[in-house]
């Protein structure tokens, strides 16, 4: 099947007729994770190309995104586990100055339905707030997300906010975002990088041993 309709019409950002396609090709057959790789992950991409080659700007590039938040929405009964139980708490956030949070949702939407307990903090989160969600729901991993090179250093901060208020050696940190590297990762101390949602909930388990 293919999701060059659906992809299209996420990059004009047409909300309406993207969310019937989503769901058109979930009556279809389509495989939800197919549809978020190849039409609407795919549609970024090419989004992120035209806003770097200056033929797209961000009221654009925003209606995109606005477009592909509707179709996530129509696919996330697809992407959500039966079970109740709770493998562990993930406070999770975008880092202070940076305002992506699709992939930073999707990373939430995956761990949740893998049986994870999630605090999504949403965008721009200062190391504060990440030290202060730590403490009151008893976080387990902290999980952090940037989109831009200029706010990666945010999460070296509230690694370090995290470790001056002694949570260091109880929390696992969890880093990604596109410009986020493993590499990145091991400099600034965190557990681990998850290149996208799906290598985010086994990364999760893996740091909880569940
Ligand atoms: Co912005 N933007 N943007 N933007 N934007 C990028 C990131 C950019 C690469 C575009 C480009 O130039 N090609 C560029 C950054 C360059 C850089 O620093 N390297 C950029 C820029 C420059 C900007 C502004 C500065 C533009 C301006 O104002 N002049 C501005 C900054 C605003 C701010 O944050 N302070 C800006 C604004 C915006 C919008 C608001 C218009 C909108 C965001 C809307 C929203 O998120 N609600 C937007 C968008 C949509 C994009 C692109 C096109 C798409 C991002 C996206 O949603 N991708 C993006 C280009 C691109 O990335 N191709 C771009 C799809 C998403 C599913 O992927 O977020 O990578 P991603 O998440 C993946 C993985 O990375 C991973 O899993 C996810 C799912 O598989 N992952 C994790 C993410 N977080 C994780 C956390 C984990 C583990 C895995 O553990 C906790």
């Amino acid at each position: 099947m293919s999701f060059e309709t659906l992809s299209q019409t996420v990059i004009k950002g047409d909300m309406q007729a993207a969310a019937e396609l989503t769901r058109k090709a979930l009556d279809d057959g389509a495989d939800a994770q197919q549809i978020l790789d190849q039409g609407l992950i795919a549609a970024m991409d090419v989004v992120g190309r035209k806003f770097a080659e200056g033929a797209m700007f961000v009221p654009q590039m925003l209606r995109s995104a606005k477009t592909m938040q509707q179709c996530v929405e129509v696919l996330k009964p697809h992407f959500q586990g039966a079970g109740m139980t709770t493998k562990g708490t993930i406070i999770l956030g975008t880092v202070k100055g940076d305002l992506h949070d699709i992939g930073k949702n999707l990373v939430a939407m995956m761990l949740e339905g893998a049986g994870f307990r999630i605090v999504d903090l949403g965008v721009d989160v200062s190391p504060a707030a990440f030290v202060e969600a730590v403490a009151k729901e008893n976080g387990q991993i902290v999980g952090m997300s940037a989109l831009l090179s200029t706010t990666m250093p945010a999460m070296a901060e509230t690694i370090t906010a995290l470790t001056t208020a002694g949570h260091r050696e109880t929390v696992k940190i969890m880093i990604g975002g596109a410009p986020v590297t493993a590499d990145y990762a091991t400099s600034v101390g965190a557990d681990c990088y998850a290149p996208d949602a799906g290598s985010a909930v086994t990364e999760a388990k893996r740091l909880l041993d569940v």
